[in-house]
Formats: C-alpha cells, sequence, structure tokens
C-alpha cells in the first residue's frame, strides 16, 4: 500500500530517461495492475503505459489548473453533449515528447510500442462532425494556451459498435470502460447535485421580495471524471470534464429505511440511466425524455461547476468577463435558462441585470441546415421535467417578442415566424431559437452555411440583429490528423521544409515549389504508397478483406445520411459494372479502383439501413464478377471510428465529399483528406467552397448544382423520373439494381431505396448523377498521368493549412471570446 502511494508520489513531468520511464511503466505494472511482466495481458501493459505516461502530464496539468485559477483568467467553457475523442496513448507521448523514449523503454523489456498502442479501445462519445470538431477544439485550446475547459458527458456506452450480419447493420453495445480507461481521473468529492421535475411556488424572501422557488420533484449526483488535454509545443495541459451520473445517497436512504429494496435500486438505475448512452443519431435530434434530461444534466452540473471556482463575494454583473460558454450546437441550450434562474431565483439579481449578464456569457454554433435537425422540445415534456425553466422560457419569448412588435410594428406573422415557443404541431420550445436570442455571437461553421443560416434558416433573426451573426470555418487538429496519423508525410515535410509547421499550418504553403520537384514528388508519392498498403494489412487482419494496394483509392466516410449521398457514389459503382457487363467499355481499360465505404447509420433511421445493406450486396458482387477482371473493388469495413480513419484517411487518392449542395454544414472529413494529399471529387457545399477556392480549381474535381441551382429546381418543381428517363447510363445503373443482379435474384430487395430516388429523391441525387459521372471520368483521366496528379496532391497539402483548428479558435477568439492566451510556464 505505502508503495502505491509512493509511486504516484514519484510520477514527475521533469525530462524522462529511458530508464526511469521504465523503471514507472514496471512500476505501475507491479503495484496498479497487480501483475508480473512475464504474466501481464495485452490490457495490463497498455494500462500500464499509458498511466505511466499520463503521470508525466500530471505535474503540467496541476500548475494550469492552479496558475489559471489564481490569476483569475478568462475561462472559455466548451459545453458539448460529445467528444469523440480517438485514441488517447500517441497523442499522449506526442505532446509529452515521449515517443522515442517509450519505444526504447518497451523494446528493451521485450515488448512492442505498436502493440501495446494497438489494444487502446477509443472513446466514442460522440456521433460524428459535432463530437470530433469538438476534440479538435479542446485539442487547440491548449496548444493555443487558451484557459479552457470542455464540459460534457461521460456516457457509459458511446456510439454503437456496427457489425454486419448478411449485409445488414446490426448494433452491438459500445462497452469501452469494461476494462476501465486509464485516462480518466474521477473526483467523487466534487459532485454537484442536479434537481429535475417537481413545481414551482411563489415565496418571499427575507428582504420582503416577492420570488419563484423551485421546488424539484427529484435530484441525481453530477461526479466529474477529468481527463488532461495536453497541449501540443507548450506546458499548458487544459481539463476535459466529464459528467457521470449517480443517485443521491439521501434519495436512496430514505427508500432504504423504508424497507423497499427494489425500489431503491431501481430509483438507482433510473438517475444512472442519465449518462448510460449515447443517443446514435447525427444531425436528426431525438425528442426524447432522457436526451432532454442528459442536456439539462451536463449543462446544470457545468455551469455550477464554474460558479464555484469564483471568489467569495465576486460580482456577477463581471461574469461575462471571466467566463464565455460556447454552446456546441442547441443541446446545452437549455443552460440559458439555468443560469437565469440561477442568477434571478438563486442569487437574487434583477431580472434585466441577470439577462444581459446571460447574454453576454453565451454564444452559440450551428451545425446544420436541414430543418428537421433543429431541436424543437414540447413544452409538456420541458415543463414536467424543468418547470421553473420553462417559465423563464416564456419570459425571455415574452420580452423579446415585446422587442419585435416595437421594431416591427403590425408585423403578426413575423411575430409567430420568430417566437421561441412554436404552435403547430405540438406547442414546442424551439431551442435554435432560444439559443439565438440568449446569446451575443451566432456563427456557422464554414462560409456558405454561415450565410445560408443568416439569409434563410435564421434570416428573420439576422434581419434584426445583423451583427450577432458571423462564421467561424471548422478545422482539423494537424497533431492527429497529419503528425500521428501519417507519420511518414510528417517526416518528408519536416525534411523538406523543418519543423514548426504543426502549430503553424500555413507554414505548409512552403511545401509549393516542391509540387515541381520530380524527387520531392516521388518521395511524396511513396508515401502515399506505404500508407495504401498499410491500410491494406490493416484491412486483411481487422476484417479479413483482401486488397490491392495498386488502385485508385477512392474513400468515402461519414455518418450515412441521404443528404451526404452514399447513393450516388453507389450509382457510380453500378454505372461502371453495367457499362462492362453491357461491353461498353472493356475491364483492361478501367482504371483499377478500391472504393471504400465507412458510415453508421442511425439504429432507427431505415433508409439509411437500406442503402449499408444495397451497399454491401453490390460489393459482394462486384468483387466476385470475373467481368471486371479485379479492377474494381469495393470495401465496406464495419465499424468506421477515429481508429480506422487514421489509417485510411492518409491512403486515400480521392475524397468523395458529395452532398447535395446546401446541405453539408461543412465537413471536416474533407478537410482531413486534402491535408493528407487526396484530391476531392465535390460539390459546391460547405467547406467544400473554400477547399475548392484555396486549392484551385485545377486541383479539385467539381461537378454538381450550386446552392442558387438546388434552390431554383426545387421551385420549378423537381421530377426525379425525367432525370431517369433522359439518361441510359442513370437508366442502366438503376435497372440493374432493380434487376435483382444484386439479390440473387430477388427484384423487390431494393424497393424501398429505389423507389425513393425514383419518386421523391430529396436530394437529388438523380439530378447530380451525369455531372458527377464526368467529373470521375475526369479523375480517371487525371490518374494516368502519375507526376500531374501528385503535384496536385502536393499543391492540396501545401494549400490547405487554413483548416487547422488553430486557425478555428483564432477566429473564435477575435470574433467572439476575446480570450487573452495564458501561457503556463514550467
Ligand atoms: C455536423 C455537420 O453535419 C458537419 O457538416 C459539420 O462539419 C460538423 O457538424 C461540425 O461542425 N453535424 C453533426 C450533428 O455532427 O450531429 O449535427
Amino acid at each position: 500500500m505505502l508503495q502505491v502511494t509512493e509511486t504516484t508520489e514519484r510520477s514527475t513531468s521533469t525530462p524522462a530517461t529511458v530508464d526511469s520511464f521504465k523503471d514507472e511503466f514496471l512500476r505501475q505494472l507491479r503495484y496498479e495492475q497487480g501483475v508480473e511482466l512475464g504474466t501481464a495481458s495485452r490490457d495490463d501493459l497498455f494500462q500500464a503505459l499509458a498511466r505511466t505516461v499520463r503521470n508525466y502530464m500530471v505535474d503540467n496539468w496541476l500548475t494550469t489548473v492552479e496558475t489559471q485559477k489564481a490569476a483569475g483568467s478568462k475561462v472559455v467553457a466548451y459545453l458539448s453533449a460529445e467528444y469523440l475523442m480517438g485514441p488517447q496513448l500517441d497523442n499522449a507521448l506526442l505532446s509529452t515528447g515521449l515517443t522515442d523514449v517509450a519505444d526504447t523503454a518497451l523494446s528493451s523489456l521485450g515488448l512492442s510500442l505498436d502493440d501495446i498502442r494497438a489494444t487502446e479501445v477509443e472513446p466514442g462519445l460522440g456521433n460524428g462532425g459535432l463530437g470530433r470538431l469538438a476534440a479538435c477544439f479542446i485539442d487547440s485550446l491548449a496548444t493555443k494556451n487558451i484557459p479552457a475547459i470542455g464540459y460534457g458527458i461521460r456516457y457509459e456506452y458511446g456510439i454503437f459498435r456496427q457489425t454486419f450480419v448478411d449485409g445488414r447493420q446490426v448494433e452491438q453495445p459500445d462497452s469501452w470502460l469494461s476494462n476501465g480507461t486509464p485516462w480518466e481521473i474521477p473526483h467523487t468529492d466534487q459532485a454537484v447535485e442536479v434537481a429535475f421535475g417537481g413545481h414551482t411556488e411563489q415565496a418571499i424572501d427575507q428582504t420582503g421580495r416577492s420570488v419563484t422557488r423551485w421546488v424539484p420533484g427529484e435530484t441525481v449526483l453530477a461526479v466529474p471524471y477529468n481527463y488532461m488535454v495536453p497541449g501540443y509545443g507548450t506546458a499548458n495541459v487544459n481539463t476535459l470534464r466529464l459528467w457521470s451520473a449517480k443517485a443521491t445517497n439521501a434519495f436512496n436512504l430514505h427508500i432504504f429505511n423504508s424497507g423497499d429494496y427494489e425500489s431503491a435500486v431501481r430509483a438507482q438505475t433510473v438517475a444512472e440511466n442519465i449518462s448510460k448512452v449515447l443517443y446514435p443519431e447525427d444531425s436528426t435530434p431525438q425528442g426524447k425524455e432522457l436526451r432532454l434530461k442528459q442536456q439539462y444534466f451536463f449543462v446544470a452540473a457545468s455551469i455550477k461547476d464554474f460558479l464555484r471556482t469564483l471568489p467569495e463575494g465576486f460580482d456577477l454583473k463581471k461574469l461575462p468577463e471571466r467566463i464565455v460558454f460556447q454552446l456546441n450546437d442547441t443541446h446545452p441550450v437549455i443552460g440559458v435558462p439555468e443560469l437565469m434562474r440561477i442568477l434571478v431565483d438563486e442569487r437574487g439579481l434583477a431580472w434585466e441585470d441577470a439577462w444581459d449578464i446571460t447574454r453576454r456569457s453565451f454564444n452559440y454554433t450551428c451545425h446544420t441546415l436541414l430543418p428537421e435537425a433543429l431541436e424543437v422540445w414540447s413544452v409538456d415534456l420541458l415543463g414536467r421535467l424543468l418547470p421553473r425553466h420553462l417559465e423563464i422560457i416564456y419570459r425571455i419569448n415574452e420580452q423579446f417578442l415585446a422587442g419585435i412588435r416595437a421594431t416591427y410594428p403590425g408585423d403578426e406573422l413575423r411575430v409567430r415566424r420568430m417566437s421561441i415557443i412554436q404552435e403547430q404541431p405540438e406547442r414546442a420550445v424551439r431551442m435554435a431559437f432560444l439559443a439565438t436570442v440568449g446569446s451575443t455571437k451566432v456563427n456557422g461553421v464554414a462560409a456558405l452555411h454561415s450565410d445560408l443560416l443568416r439569409d434563410k434558416v435564421l434570416d428573420d433573426f439576422s434581419a434584426y440583429w445583423p451583427d450577432k451573426f458571423t462564421n467561424v470555418t471548422n478545422g482539423i487538429t494537424p497533431r492527429r490528423f497529419v503528425q500521428l496519423s501519417n507519420p511518414s508525410l510528417a517526416n518528408l515535410i519536416d525534411d523538406t521544409i523543418g519543423t514548426g509547421w504543426l502549430n503553424d499550418l500555413e507554414r505548409l504553403k512552403e511545401l509549393e515549389p516542391y509540387a515541381e520537384d520530380a524527387s520531392f514528388r516521388k518521395a511524396f508519392r511513396e508515401v502515399k504508397q506505404a500508407n495504401k498498403d498499410r491500410f491494406v494489412s490493416l484491412l486483411a487482419q481487422r476484417d479479413g478483406i483482401e486488397l490491392s494496394s495498386d488502385a485508385l483509392f477512392d474513400v468515402m466516410v461519414k455518418r450515412l445520411h441521404e443528404y451526404k449521398r452514399q447513393m450516388l457514389k453507389l450509382l457510380h459503382v453500378v454505372t461502371i459494372y453495367d457499362r462492362v457487363l453491357k461491353g461498353e467499355i472493356k475491364a483492361a481499360d478501367l482504371t483499377p479502383r478500391v472504393v471504400v465505404f465507412g458510415a453508421k447509420a442511425a439504429p432507427g433511421y431505415k433508409m439509411a439501413k437500406e442503402i449499408i445493406f444495397l451497399i454491401n450486396s453490390v460489393a459482394k458482387v462486384v468483387n466476385n464478377a470475373p467481368e471486371l477482371e479485379g479492377r474494381l473493388r469495393v470495401a465496406f469495413p464495419a465499424n468506421y471510428n477515429v481508429t480506422l480513419a487514421e489509417k485510411l484517411i492518409p491512403a486515400a487518392d480521392l475524397s468523395e465529399q458529395i452532398s447535395l449542395a446546401g446541405k453539408e454544414a461543412s465537413g471536416t472529413g474533407n478537410m482531413k483528406f486534402a491535408l493528407n494529399g487526396a484530391l476531392t471529387i465535390g460539390t459546391l457545399d460547405g467547406a467544400n467552397v473554400e477547399i475548392h477556392e484555396l486549392v484551385g480549381g485545377e486541383n479539385f474535381f467539381l461537378f454538381g448544382m450550386t446552392e442558387p441551382e438546388v434552390q431554383s429546381l426545387s421551385d420549378a418543381g423537381y421530377h426525379p423520373t425525367s432525370f431517369y428517363e433522359g439518361n441510359a447510363s442513370l437508366r442502366g445503373a438503376i435497372d440493374l439494381i432493380s434487376s435483382g443482379i444484386f439479390s440473387g435474384g430477388d427484384r423487390t430487395a431494393f424497393e424501398f431505396v429505389i423507389s425513393d430516388l425514383l419518386y421523391k429523391d430529396r436530394f437529388m441525387v438523380l439530378a447530380d448523377y451525369q455531372t458527377y459521372i464526368e467529373a470521375q471520368e475526369r479523375v480517371e483521366v487525371a490518374y494516368a498521368d502519375q507526376e500531374s496528379w501528385s503535384r496536385k496532391a502536393i499543391l492540396n497539402v501545401a494549400r490547405t493549412g487554413f483548416f487547422t483548428s488553430d486557425r478555428s479558435i483564432q477566429d473564435y477568439l477575435d470574433r467572439i471570446w476575446h480570450a487573452p492566451a495564458f501561457p503556463v510556464t514550467k
């Protein structure tokens, strides 16, 4: 026991030698895992290694927390229901500079760092882009020395593990915590109570004032788990604090005392269900009671958590100078009425003062353009779960609408349109409107998205408050998505322009002249080839999928959603097959191509699941079709996640970003691919617009309608059948799917998908089909000239430094947060 304490105390962030690292690792193995080296399992080795590395970050972390607190610096509190972190070991090694030390230390013990890192289970606490963005942002905040804390939920089960059974998606629970995770530090002593339900009543306070009191029906405990977020190239280590729900003791005791054991346990389960599972929806909200509970749970805990760090007697009117809450989409918007409740009901501030403080403390980022993806909560549900908050929302709305009426007298239609409360189809709170009204700034996540938000989705609001709206184009961390995922490319860049670019990514511009250098192009191609080889062997081992790396790697990975148009990619595959079958093209003339899909469908999203089944069915036939002579392969590895992305993205030649213009808010995969030297085939949607502009039209395969064209086609009346009838190649592909060739002769197998395409096709797949096929033909021609292709790929890398999340964070700082950096010295 004594020795265990000693182990922890001896952990240090002072420079490690191979010997000290090895000693610490062996101590961890013995005293924390309780095993000998000779009998340690892979998981034991991983846990010991991770804790060893973690302990080298602790001193800097504690120093960061203490010095920031002492200085009273302004803090950015990122409120996000999702953080899709990916594996942590390599990132921790990178930021502590211990990769080589660990490698050598482990080798000297006969162990392999590669083997151990492969056992890490990633925390899948997010669905897709929004959650991954949050993870990139906290990385950049730490790197840029910004005092910041990420607040979220410690889901016991993250995004489901996807498997395929007979080509259909089957979801398995993601029990990522079953072996425990070495990266978290729980602080049960710092738990806070969060209340739900009950009713409100009027009371008279000590000063004789009439006040409203919320008398909750139940409370749960929110227990914080801290995760270190190390910056790169700095001693700064920020915190990610994820809340886990626990039943309050008082509650349990009460029931236990009444002798009802079963109810006590049930109550505990109900309470703890709050942080049990991540809702697996992406870009479609889940109107479930438990989801609203999750939202309030983490936001209430986080606000309480922050407020308790303020010194005694702190003047709350100065709150906006100490904190800025960033709402990552509408999920945390209930924080607006919560802060109002605290300020007015608990701290006794006047409504107007409280409103001023609240509005100045919050900002809102919207991540969607799909109207159906904007969250609404029925008044019934909200009133039952959070009765006081509903009253506050009504009052906010009343005051807001009074302002609208004053500005636009007699315009009651506008008042209806802008009301935070919708009346149809049911009375409900429009969370995006509440977020807009309750925030200082509202931003979209790419230039086009922010424009459409301002001019379409929230146009009434931007007319009323033109200065409220701004844009911050998304970004990605180059630490994870270049250095860690593509070390060979990182080395080549180091050798060519020197180091220092990883936190100054615009320096990649210095690579531009090398696009003209044949020996650099050759080295660049070798990197790509090695990454393809690496991916091919991974897939063989992970999924039993055999591929040749001697092909164009054409990759479409993202959530399965109709608007993203995986169907369009699939129609291209089927078109090639159809043309070969009909003898219109010879297999020998095809550019050998490996098409890789990766996508999870929300479990309740039938169309998405049918599309997955169709892709798998097509893959099975195409991959075994003798007519194609192996020149077209479709791979759909199950369970696409961050771990797989890190291996797949560097191997890609072609990045598929083919959503219908005006539907993808930004995309961030598009940035990762370009930065790793894939060329994009894409529409002018989301951040593709900016990628296209930066890399240049000659280095991008553009196709499809623009957003205004989509709008006019829609206004004119879109009839997909006319595209089907007017295009023989499209007809061939669709008819082939309907022929039963991919379903053992069953002509009805894909009827659900096909009839939707023919008669509805909300995302205009058929309308963009022809230009897409033509763009793919341009891809083939371009790929045939490898020197020219490499030139384009290099220019993609050189010109996409803009998409570092460090730049996004700088934009948030300049346009929204105004929080100064606070570097911590070692
Ligand atoms: C996503 C958007 O669909 C994507 O375009 C964007 O890049 C990403 O957010 C980050 O801003 N939205 C979601 C979601 O993931 O759950 O709504």
